[in-house]
């Protein structure tokens, strides 16, 4: 019985500290290009407001009923994106960027995108 109970105390522990070391290999990793995703849906960003780092890949998903864009004027422009279909780009110039749909002129959002940490700004 307390044999039983040990090996369950064991079996937990174990789990305890298989998670405790993929969450600090995730942290240690070098900041890799990320993938971002934002899904349309229901006449709205998800989420609405997006940091990333310059390099990172942006994806919208559009999984509304209808064609959406995501343009923000002089920066991106992805046209419209059919029921279904996504459009990616690749943030490059630091800075906040407020975006909206062309078409639906209520639909607005925001994107962040900061400087490669632990990088230099320019050379
Ligand atoms: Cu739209």
């Amino acid at each position: 019985m307390t044999n039983r109970l040990a090996n369950v105390w064991r079996a937990a522990a174990r789990l305890i500290a298989c998670a405790a070391s993929a969450a600090l290999l995730a942290h240690a990793l070098p900041a890799a290009a990320a993938k971002r995703i934002i899904v349309i849906g229901n006449m709205q960003f998800h989420p609405s407001t997006v940091v990333v780092e310059r390099g990172d890949k942006l994806v919208w998903v559009n999984r509304d009923l209808v064609p959406h864009t995501a343009t923000a004027a002089g920066m991106f422009d992805s046209a419209a994106i059919a029921q279904g279909g996504s459009w990616s780009y690749r943030a490059s110039t630091p800075g906040r960027y407020a975006y909206g749909c062309s078409l639906h002129p209520g639909m607005k959002a925001v994107l962040i995108v900061e400087k490669k940490r632990g990088r230099p700004a320019s050379r």
